[in-house]
């Protein structure tokens, strides 16, 4: 173990159906709310959508290959719920694409870990009340059983639900994602519906042999200052980023404080016989992590309690520490993974974590020689496996590492104007560039 990592220690690339795969009227699948979002005129930065993508749909063969040639020994992709049911219905050549692409897995040597919800919502779904009404965690465990009764052969790695403080509060608290809607503080419902469809799909698809998590965003979240209302808006937003969603996962309760801030309190004790079912046990946890936050409370008074759904919204403003910053203006801080991962190990100190992402995005460009020299990405990535390295050696629970993303794609309502992947993909040809990062990637997991 040169490289420092144990043998079993799973190394994988991640992507997300809606992001990647094109291919969006193909055998059976019906639009998602992100097919009808990105083509709403002025919701996505450069006005495409994922309608070709990566056109993974075709060419995931040749991806997984890809990703097998550099090592990596693991691929987590997600499964696109309008394929499966696409009006409630199994549709089951959505259904066989995923068996095809697992195998594909399978052949190559690399273990498929399958994401169930990376976002895209049945727009049928979405029209009769989406994730703000109860039925919608019902719809979802009765995909999740198809699935895994369809793949529990091939796959035996799952996740439920990717990033749920995005679908509930830039979905439906901002409205920057699909489906843009922007209820205020009932985003708190989605929230909860989507927590419930975690609970209601595990419960119904947990067998034996296989893994079960979640993966989730959490963030360390600092006070810009030690001045009470400061630190009072970073407990706030890390009540809606972080406990909002680890406090029910992982202690069967909804953390007190969020719920009255955000004046949801009374709606919150009426769904109190949920929490056993969130609060199931997990095999595992998921983290995305990209960057830390730190915030400050605005120079006037604090508005009613809201739900502000990110740092910058009305009750909270984000302040810049100075870090150097990605192509997105996400300040650069591997320490904030430890933080992250340490934070969640306190409270499920057993609990096997992955990074389930972990990434950066910069304006690659193809040298004359055809290759892209993405240095800023391989020293974001180096600084992050550092951690994860110094973590294992520790013996802290934390059994692999996921980059985002294996290629290029759709990066929701920035369109393709922002790259994360390890692999360059040119929109026009659909050629894949192994990048420099992925070559540096390559040569660490050489390293045994
Ligand atoms: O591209 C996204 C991914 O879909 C979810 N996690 C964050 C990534 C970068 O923004």
């Amino acid at each position: 173990m040169t490289n420092g990592f144990p043998s079993g220690f799973t190394w994988g690339a991640a992507t997300a159906s809606y992001q990647v795969e094109g291919a969006v009227s193909a055998d059976g699948r019906g639009p998602s709310i992100w097919d009808t979002f990105a083509h709403t005129p002025g919701k996505i930065a450069d006005g495409t959508n994922g309608d070709v993508a990566d056109d993974h749909y075709h060419r995931f063969e040749d991806d997984i290959r890809l990703l097998a040639d550099l090592g990596l020994n693991a691929y987590r992709f997600s499964i696109a719920w309008p394929r499966i049911m696409p009006g409630g219905v199994l549709n089951q050549a959505g259904l066989d694409f995923y068996r095809r692409l697992a195998e594909a897995c399978l052949a190559n040597g690399v273990t498929p870990y399958a994401t169930l919800y990376h976002w895209d919502l049945p727009q049928p779904l979405e029209d009769a009340g989406g994730w703000l009404v109860r039925d919608t965690a019902l719809r979802f465990r009765d995909y999740a059983v198809a699935v895994h009764d369809g793949l529990s052969d091939v796959v035996k790695h799952w996740m439920t639900l990717n990033e749920p403080w995005c679908s509930a509060f830039l979905g439906y608290g901002n409205g920057e994602h699909a489906p843009g809607r922007t209820v205020g503080a009932d985003a708190l419902k989605a929230a909860h519906h989507l927590l419930l469809g975690h609970g209601l799909a595990l419960d119904a698809i947990r067998t034996e042999g296989s893994t079960y998590g979640i993966a989730l965003n959490p963030a360390p979240i600092h006070a810009a200052s030690d001045s009470p209302a400061d630190r009072d808006a970073a407990r706030r937003i890390d009540g809606l980023r972080n406990r909002l969603f680890l406090e029910p996962l992982l202690a069967g309760r909804y953390p007190a404080d969020v719920l009255e801030d955000t004046g949801t309190t009374e709606w919150f004790a009426a769904q109190e016989a949920d929490l056993p079912l969130i609060g199931a046990p997990l095999d595992f946890m998921g983290v995305n992590y990209y960057c830390p936050t730190t915030v400050a409370a605005p120079d006037g008074p604090i508005s009613t309690p809201g739900p502000s759904t990110q740092p910058g919204s009305e009750n909270v403003v984000a302040v810049d520490t100075g870090l150097p910053k990605t192509q997105m203006g996400w300040p650069i801080q591997a320490s904030g993974l430890r933080d992250i991962l340490v934070t969640i190990n306190k409270l499920a100190p057993e609990l096997p974590l992955y990074v389930t992402e972990n990434g950066s995005a910069y304006p690659d460009v193809v040298t004359a020689d055809g290759e892209v020299e993405d240095d800023e990405r391989l020293d974001y990535l180096r600084q992050h496996v550092a951690v994860c390295k110094d973590l294992v050696g520790e013996g802290f629970p934390l059994k692999g590492y996921f980059a985002w993303s294996l290629l290029d794609n759709f990066e929701w309502a920035w369109g393709y104007s922002r790259r994360f992947g390890i692999v360059y993909v040119d929109y026009a040809t659909q050629q894949r560039i192994v990048k420099k990062s992925a070559r540096w990637l390559q040569d660490l997991l050489a390293d045994v």
